[in-house]
């Protein structure tokens, strides 16, 4: 039998060997940044496979997983019924190009579960989605300009990446290289949860505004849910000035409770981008709304949108068995119970938690953490050492101290408390 100095040693080396491979072939090694470590420091764990809250890297360690593919898999990974769905959908094949029944089937769903969700079309990822709502409202307004929210991350279009948050945040681009500034000049920037700021740009462009788009609980610089009133006054100053209110539920959608944030805050937008969840772990998103705006879309309209893998087959089979399973109320219970549990058990004078449901963000900050500039006030040296102690215990946090921690229904009380456990004697040396 190996020692479990042996072993360590030995489950280090096997990553390493996939990421010094990776980095000959894939910029970086990685498909996505914030998955290369580098704001966290350390090798990346390669996951071979994943069930319930936990996943396993390459080498057979266990990891009790709170990044549960970026808020993807409220049920865990590999749920059996949704497996079952993907299977039997692939197994009749897995790919037309041509219209199926199943997409009107997700479409009716998401319609039903979402009051502000005319019609809604269905793309492969929540960078689609965005990009799509974005040139929607630019046709419906006959206007160019956009409105973002520093720290707000909108996926990788051209126009978002102006103070964007997620992978931006902490590899040190405060945009991108690559855009021409004639994309960027379109896009406005206010700060989240500051209404202030919100009039100012109203003031002087909100005759130029096509729309707004806000994640309404931030969650791509950690966790920052909106301060009570904000997302009405969006609601209204974008009424008063005829401009499109794009959500970006891309995270929140289905989170909380069978529905959007919109219903929680009761903050009604004109169109609503949607992603992870309704794929059931597979790649698919949509942009949904009133369906005057949507109606532009081609065929019936002159915004052109396509995708041979949208409303794929697979993806569509695997995002129908996750809602029909979210229906049931007691899995959100039990989300909200472990969620609280958690952030219960975190707390600690040196850290603030932001919690909302399960997706939550400890930042070491004394708090409160309510603007971008108090999120990147945190310390990020006690996360990394955070990061790399947990690791070895054998639990997954994001590798990033400004990435959303992800809770599932999968997940055991049991494994809170070791969590919590974990925290405590590792915050303590
Ligand atoms: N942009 C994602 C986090 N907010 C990371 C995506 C990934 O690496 O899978």
């Amino acid at each position: 039998m190996l020692s479990s100095e042996t072993k360590k040693s030995q489950a280090v080396g096997n990553s390493t060997r996939l990421f010094e491979r990776a980095q000959k072939v894939i910029p970086g090694g990685v498909n996505s940044p914030v998955r290369a470590f580098g704001s966290i420091g350390g090798t990346p764990r390669f996951i071979a496979r994943g069930a319930g809250s936990r996943v396993w890297d390459e080498e057979g360690n266990s990891y009790i997983d709170y990044v549960c593919s970026w808020g993807a898999l409220p049920l865990g990974h590999a749920h059996p019924t949704v497996v079952e769905a993907a299977e039997k959908a692939l197994r009749d094949g897995s790919t037309f190009g041509a219209a199926t029944a199943r997409e009107v089937e997700l479409a009716e769903t998401i319609t039903a579960a979402i009051p502000s969700i005319e019609k809604v079309r269905l793309v492969s990822s929540g960078t689609e989605a965005t990009m799509t709502a974005v040139r929607l409202a630019r046709a419906f307004t006959k206007r160019n300009k956009i409105l973002k929210f520093e720290g707000c991350y909108h996926g990788h279009a051209d126009p978002f990446l102006v103070k964007a948050g997620s992978g931006l945040l902490t590899h040190g681009n405060p945009s991108s290289q690559g855009i021409p500034k004639s994309v960027t000049d379109d896009t406005l920037v206010a700060s989240y949860n500051d209404v202030e700021s919100l009039e100012q740009v109203f003031t002087s462009h909100g005759k130029e505004l096509a729309c707004v788009i806000v994640e309404p609980v931030a969650g791509n610089m950690g966790v920052v849910p909106p301060r009570s009133g904000f997302l009405q006054k969006l609601r209204e100053i974008c009424t008063k000035h005829s401009v499109v209110l794009i959500f970006d539920e891309v995270i929140t959608g289905f989170r909380f409770h069978y529905g959007g944030y919109q219903d929680l805050c009761h903050v009604r937008p004109d169109l609503t981008t949607l992603g992870k969840i309704i794929g059931g772990g597979m790649p698919l998103a949509a942009v949904g709304g009133r369906a005057e705006i949507l109606d532009l879309l081609a065929p019936l309209g002159p915004v052109y949108q396509a995708g041979t893998l949208s409303g794929n087959p697979v993806a569509t089979a695997a995002g129908i068995a996750t809602l029909q399973l979210l229906q049931d109320k007691n899995i959100y219970a039990k989300l909200e119970t472990l969620g609280a549990k958690l952030a219960d058990g975190l707390k600690n004078p040196t850290v603030a938690i932001n919690r909302i449901g399960s997706m939550l963000s400890a930042f070491f900050n004394e708090g409160p953490v309510e603007t971008y500039e108090q999120v990147m006030a945190s310390d990020r040296e006690p996360y990394k050492r955070l990061f790399h102690r947990f690791l070895d215990r054998g639990i997954y946090l994001p590798p990033s101290p400004f990435e959303a921690w992800f809770i599932s229904a999968a997940h055991t009380e049991k494994e809170i408390e070791e969590t919590i456990n974990g925290f405590l004697e590792t915050n303590n040396r």
